[in-house]
């Protein structure tokens, strides 16, 4: 596919993924979500970590406001389920770590995107906002999902019916990101992390995903057995085998992601 909207680089096992519409802060059109699901699918098969960021001062301003049809006849919730959805399930499902690295404001879906990711590093000058109030509509894009989970119902309530932005320390403080870090030092900040997980183990890091995701809706008892097989799974990889070598021989371990 040859992306208008956005741009993809692969080098060295990490593939940067970097939204490209500044001029409207990012905001997803058609164009773009049918894009960024090719290259979130590519990234799944040829990376071994991922990268999502934006051009310009914005992350991403959610839905184009400009591109949503007539308003009389618009159906949200096809277009939630058919065109946000999927990628929603791209980053959950993609079998090696994706990063955010929200590099300016993040808005209503733009932030719960930026949200979806593994990890998410964002630069001191960076805000999360939901939006969504503000157009009369609820927190979409998984907002409904992540919010309470990562924060508990009272800021995430607070979050969803004030739509202040929240500032990339605060976010950082609260526990809903990973990290804030200084914008001279935010490009290399990721990017060292980027690197650090694509020459990591890939095969545990995809195992990693999964028992922490399926967490969320088992029990003890079920979760117990889930990491029992998953590193059972972890334990036939070479990965695993290199890894008790390399601390035995005292070092570096070199993962192969397999
Ligand atoms: O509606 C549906 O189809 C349902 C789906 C819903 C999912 C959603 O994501 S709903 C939430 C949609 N997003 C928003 O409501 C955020 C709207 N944007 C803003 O609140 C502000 O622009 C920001 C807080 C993001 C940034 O503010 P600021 O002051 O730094 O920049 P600005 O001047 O407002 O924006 C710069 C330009 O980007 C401006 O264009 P111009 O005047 O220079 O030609 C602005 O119109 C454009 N822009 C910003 N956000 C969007 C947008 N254009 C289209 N869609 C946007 N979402």
């Amino acid at each position: 596919m040859d992306y208008q909207t956005l741009t993809y680089d692969l080098a060295d096992g990490v593939a940067v993924v970097t939204l490209n519409r500044p001029d409207v802060m990012n905001a997803l059109n058609a164009q773009m979500r049918a894009e960024l699901l090719h290259a979130l699918r590519r990234a799944a098969g040829e990376a071994r970590a991922v990268v999502l960021t934006g051009a310009g001062r914005a992350f991403c301003a959610g839905q184009d406001l400009g591109d949503t049809g007539n308003l009389n006849t618009i159906n949200l919730e096809r277009l939630l389920r058919d065109e946000y959805t999927p990628l929603l399930e791209a980053i959950a499902d993609c079998p090696v770590p994706v990063i955010s690295a929200v590099n300016g404001v993040a808005a209503g879906a733009g932030a719960n995107l930026a949200l979806a990711a593994d990890v998410v590093i964002a630069a001191d000058s960076a805000s999360f906002m939901q939006a969504f109030s503000k157009i009369g509509l609820i927190p979409d894009a998984g907002g409904t999902y992540v919010l309470p989970r990562k924060l508990g119902l009272a800021k995430a309530m607070g979050l969803a019916l004030f739509a202040d932005k929240l500032s990339a320390r605060d976010a950082s403080d609260m526990g809903l990101i990973w990290e804030a870090v200084d914008d001279a030092g935010f490009e290399a900040t990721w990017r060292a992390r980027a690197a650090h997980l694509a020459n990591g183990p890939t095969q545990a890091f995809a195992r990693t995903k999964q028992a922490m995701r399926e967490s969320l809706g088992n029990d003890m008892q079920e979760q117990l057995m889930l990491e029992a097989r998953l590193q059972g799974e972890c334990g036939r990889t070479r990965d695993f085998r290199e890894g008790v070598l390399a601390f035995l021989d005292k070092r570096p371990a070199s993962f192969e992601g397999r």
